[in-house]
């Protein structure tokens, strides 16, 4: 027997896999619901949910036994030919969130290369742009993922340096500024993308109201509103989507993250006829996007949500964990903010970053994440107990209380 230890899998994977990336120094080997276990066997509590993908919990027996049954009958045709999967999770993904049309692709900047591509043509087919003048608008404190086009606009200077040249025809403007976006806003303007609470910016949730204005400009201006809700959809929040907080209906949302419950990258676009109607034949794919594995497991990824009432435990257990949170007197504490189960505890500059609590909660068996150097997330996946949460919180408040 050689059974590998922590430290040999940090080896190999430094040896051989390109260092993009810091993680907590954590193998993990298996999950169960909110629930993960290193290959040493200690268990944890993921209070990350890999950053919303499995807000249906680790390993959904339900969605494991979707994906494997599929995967015994067709796992890919490629779009060349049909398949008897798409169609139904087209239909089933439209009726759920209210839009005409959707788009299948597989990660979440694939799903926002695609929303900006269509919102480009629609500018220059419907709205009458002239040819190659179309622009889209994005904020400040941005994610929507790590290609060329996208780290265009992304306002983290890290995320672009060495790799340009960057792609024309982007804006940023101050996030949840709704004047900011009516003077950007010029006739070449074809959308305006955001994020409606901004996760890696650091669970940052606009002022009521916001929505709603961005909304009315949109429309005063015929500018297309394009909610990324690749992390803030399909629950997280306490809601189906985020803007449905303010009973905002945006022209394109994108999708991806829980839209498989983690189990599979799978990203989608839903929009109107008028906006994904531009794409004929040939101007858009992708070799697995809509691959009839994909399609079963987000059709179960999204029947687990509704009938496990996600959305309304979310809302409920965000309460919860927000006000429970908020009555922790820690001199290292600036404030406590989110909504749902997407919560962010901001911590004063002088409490020396929010790395070294993500590693005293390591220890303790809670996995979490910083975002921003300051904030310390917490994102446990929607199916957590009372139970399970008031042993997390009491987790967090004793690391909240270290020197
Ligand atoms: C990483 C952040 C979270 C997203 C929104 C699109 C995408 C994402 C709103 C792209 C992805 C991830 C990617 C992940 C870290 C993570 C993240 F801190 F970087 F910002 F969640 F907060 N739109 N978010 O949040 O989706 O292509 O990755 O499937 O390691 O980069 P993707």
């Amino acid at each position: 027997m050689n059974k590998k230890s922590t430290q040999d899998y940090i080896a190999l994977e430094n040896e051989y896999n390109a260092h993009n990336y810091k993680p907590l120094d954590v193998v993990l080997a298996r999950g169960e619901g909110v629930w993960v276990w290193d290959v040493e066997g200690r268990k944890y509590m993921d209070c990350l949910s890999a950053y919303s993908a499995v807000n249906q919990g680790h390993c959904h027996p339900r969605i494991v036994q979707a994906m494997v049954d599929q995967a015994r009958k067709l796992a890919l045709t490629s779009r060349a030919f049909r398949n008897d999967q798409l169609p139904l999770f087209a239909k089933e993904l439209c009726e759920l969130v209210g839009y005409e049309m959707m788009l299948p692709m597989n990660s979440g900047a694939e799903a926002v290369e695609t929303a900006l591509k269509a919102t480009r043509k629609w500018g220059y087919e419907v709205k009458g742009v002239a040819d190659g003048q179309a622009e889209i608008i994005a904020c400040t404190g941005n994610f929507h993922g790590r290609t060329i086009t996208i780290i265009t606009f992304s306002p983290e200077e890290q995320y672009r340096e060495g790799f340009g040249p960057f792609t024309p025809g982007f804006k940023l403007i101050p996030y949840g500024d709704a004047g900011a976006l009516e003077r950007a806003i010029t006739p070449n303007t074809a959308g305006f993308i955001f994020e409606p609470v901004q996760g890696e910016g650091g669970v940052i949730v606009p002022q009521a109201g916001y929505l709603q204005r961005v909304r009315q400009l949109c429309d005063e201006h015929n500018v297309l509103m394009i909610a990324d809700e690749i992390q803030s959809g399909l629950g997280r929040t306490g809601k189906l989507l985020a803007c449905d907080h303010e009973n905002v209906r945006p022209d394109v949302v994108t999708l991806g993250k829980a839209l498989s419950g983690g189990m599979y990258p799978v990203s989608a676009v839903v929009a109107s006829k008028e906006v994904l109607g531009v794409f004929n034949p040939g101007d858009h794919g992708s070799t697995f996007g809509g691959n009839p594995l994909a399609c079963i497991v987000a059709r179960e990824a999204l029947q687990v949500i509704q009938d496990e009432k996600l959305c309304e435990r979310a809302a409920e257990m965000g309460d919860y964990l927000l006000s429970r949170l908020q009555a922790v007197d820690s001199p290292h504490v600036k404030l406590v903010r989110g909504k749902g189960l997407f919560v962010g505890i901001v911590l004063k500059y002088e409490a020396g970053g929010a790395r070294r609590f993500c590693e005293a909660l390591q220890e303790r068996g809670v996995l979490a994440k910083e975002t921003h150097e300051h904030v310390i997330r917490l994102a446990p996946p929607l199916v957590i107990t009372q139970e399970e949460l008031d042993w997390a919180i009491e987790q967090v408040s004793d690391v909240l209380m270290m020197d």
